[in-house]
């Protein structure tokens, strides 16, 4: 994994090393509990100051190390590769784990702020802590190896014979209308999982087992401890954000779950309850964009699609990336470096087993930044590749920091920064960079802002739920028979879906997620997709913006460009708030930005609603 210590090396992956990116305070609250610590002499703050040094660098050391067998392992997946993996992981987290007890040491003396956030960064920034155990370490590291492998390799063949990858299967789901061919796909798909369970669970077991040497009562408390308040604190704060869009979600399923009756009929798609799973697009029904061709308000229609206009242009790959490059340095950022047109991987090689989930990587914390992403041409992925650069230029931008604070302010925000840029892709921009002939009038708003619901609304509960689940499972409140069932009743009552098949405890399905697995935590998305809006309203404003902010584009402006890179430069030196202060100039967390972005939308939808006489919720 990426052992990123306590910066994420491989942002989207963090495959099962042990410390991740997170960010932590000096205030009580958000301090580790204190383990018992022997009362062995009285440490100063010189042999803190010391201690806090030579962690650094040997987790900076080793990082380089790690990156390198874990990048190798995700492009070459082989029981070799898995095993170097595994071994380099297994010495990070022993190190990190080591590390995290002896800061407990040192909590109590009068260290200056930078020392004190550094101590408590490497006290909490862990996500999967193995147990001091040697022997139970090294059985963690094989684990969550071989999870990543599993989910890596996972292949469906379908009934005509054509054996399928990950991002085939997902195309198929984009593109197809035939609910038996997408029931026999999703369903396909969850097959890869089955085998994880066993797995999964010890997993669970190992590191919690870590949580608890660590001095948490779970894992649970150690994730949510990594955002500068107190776990239960930031519980509260995302049943206040969901609370905030919830109403604009319920409005949004409402209008879909009509349509798609409508268009499938009762017996496939039911006017009331919960959506089927399959019919939303999507593997995971977590972004519905690719339906919106069924959806699409009849006189509101921009009338565009990106996939076409990018193949009308000739674009491959390549292409794609850089155009998304174009964005960043239009807004004064250097161009990215040889090395990462020499060393990424965009296109999915025929030969081998890779891990396709896209992700973006800085192998040696400085200039080595890189994607690795098995690319569809398009208009889909066209934003994901913007979403994989954010995680570059943040990597860059905060390169001069040291080295526990290279990192995010909170996870959230590293997911943020890409999805802020591709935010502007709007019309005005597509036509500036010759993708679109004409933009289409404000009278076609409703279909632009529709599409737009679709994947970053419909995705608010989805990005909730996974931890939702997850903690409980930490904690001991799910219990590995209770699995698959808590996951649906999750998806069921965050997002209005589910299963189109029959499921039971045989199965596996949060496993066919990539970031279960994965070992990735889950709430940063949730938490990006709210401050992904906050961000653009704030560049917007300063980029001196006036139409509507869904119309908003910062491409080419060097003030909002400013603005961003002073927040990034500071990586995750300073606590959350205050990062989030330089671009808004405020320090709360607030989904007002994305309500008011949906704003003519909601009344849209809630007029349609109305219209056609629907009972809305499940
Ligand atoms: O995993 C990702 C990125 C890499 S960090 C492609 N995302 C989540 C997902 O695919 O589930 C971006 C949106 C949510
Ligand atoms: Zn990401």
């Amino acid at each position: 994994m990426s052992l990123t210590h306590l910066k994420l090396t491989r942002i989207a992956a963090t495959v099962g090393l042990a410390i991740a990116a997170a960010a932590c305070t000096q205030q009580e609250t958000t301090k580790a509990p204190a383990p018992a610590v022997t009362e062995a002499a009285k440490p100063t703050v010189a042999e803190a100051k010391a201690f806090i040094q030579n962690a650094e660098a040997e987790l900076a050391a080793l990082s380089l190390e790690s990156n390198r067998a874990e990048w190798i392992y995700s492009n070459f997946i082989t029981e070799d590769t898995a095993s170097l993996s595994a071994a380099v992981a297994e010495k990070v987290t022993a190190a990190s784990v080591r590390f995290a007890n002896e800061a407990a040491r040192f909590v109590d003396l009068p260290l200056d702020a930078d020392d004190a956030r550094k101590l408590n960064l490497l006290r909490s920034a862990l996500v999967l802590p193995a147990p001091l155990d040697p022997a139970k370490n090294a059985e963690l590291a094989k684990i969550s190896s071989e999870l990543n492998g599993l989910y890596g390799k996972g292949k469906y063949c379908l009934k005509d014979g054509r054996c399928l990858t990950q991002p085939e299967l997902s195309a198929l789901m984009a593109e197809s209308r035939d609910p038996e061919l997408l029931k026999e796909v999703w369903a396909g798909w969850r097959e890869i999982a089955k085998p994880m369970r066993p797995l999964f669970e010890r997993e669970v077991e190992l590191a919690n087992e870590g949580a608890r040497d660590l001095g948490y009562p779970s894992l649970s408390e150690l994730w949510r401890s990594q955002y500068d308040m107190a776990p239960n604190d930031f519980s509260a704060e995302l049943d206040r954000l969901w609370g905030q869009v919830k109403p604009l979600y319920e409005s949004l399923h409402c209008y879909v779950r009509g349509e798609l009756n409508q268009q499938y009929g009762d017996e496939v798609a039911p006017k009331t309850g919960a959506i089927p799973a399959h019919l939303l697009g999507n593997m995971w029904a977590q972004q519905w964009g690719n339906i919106y061709p069924m959806l699409a308000p009849k006189d509101a229609d921009p009338g565009y699609d990106v996939t076409e206009l990018l193949a009308k242009q000739g674009y491959d790959e390549q292409k794609m990336v850089k155009q998304a490059e174009n964005f960043f340095t239009s807004l004064g950022f250097d161009a990215l470096p040889d090395t990462f047109w020499q060393r990424s991987l965009f296109v999915q090689p025929k030969d081998r087993d890779v891990i396709c989930h896209a992700s973006a990587w800085d192998l040696d914390n400085a200039d080595d930044i890189r994607i690795k992403m098995c690319i569809q041409k398009t208009g889909d992925d066209f934003k994901v590749i913007h979403h994989e650069l954010g995680h570059n230029f943040y990597q860059r931008a905060y390169k001069n920091q040291p080295y526990i604070f290279k990192g995010s302010a909170n996870d959230g925000f590293h997911e943020a920064i890409g999805d802020t840029i591709a935010l502007s892709i709007t019309p005005k921009y597509l036509q500036q960079i010759g993708l679109l002939d004409q933009v289409p009038d404000a009278s076609k708003d409703i279909g632009l802002l529709l599409r737009q619901a679709l994947d970053k609304v419909a995705f608010l509960p989805f990005g909730l739920m996974i931890d939702q689940w997850r903690w409980k499972v930490f904690s001991g409140e799910i219990k590995p028979e209770q699995y698959n069932q808590a996951w649906w009743e999750l998806r069921q009552k965050y997002q209005g879906v589910m299963a189109p098949v029959e499921r039971s405890e045989a199965d596996f399905d949060p496993g066919a997620k990539y970031h279960v697995p994965g070992n990735v935590p889950y709430t940063r998305y949730f938490l990006a997709h709210i401050l992904q809006f906050q961000f653009h309203k704030a560049l917007c404003d300063i980029a001196k913006d006036e139409g509507p902010v869904h119309r908003c584009s910062i491409y080419g402006n060097k003030d909002a460009g400013a603005k961003l890179n002073a927040m990034l430069e500071m990586g995750l030196s300073k606590p959350w708030p205050q990062a989030l202060a330089v671009v808004t100039g405020r320090e709360q967390m607030d989904a007002s930005a994305v309500l008011d972005y949906f704003a003519p939308l909601k009344s849209w939808l809630d007029e349609q609603n109305n219209a056609a006489n629907r009972q809305c919720g499940w």
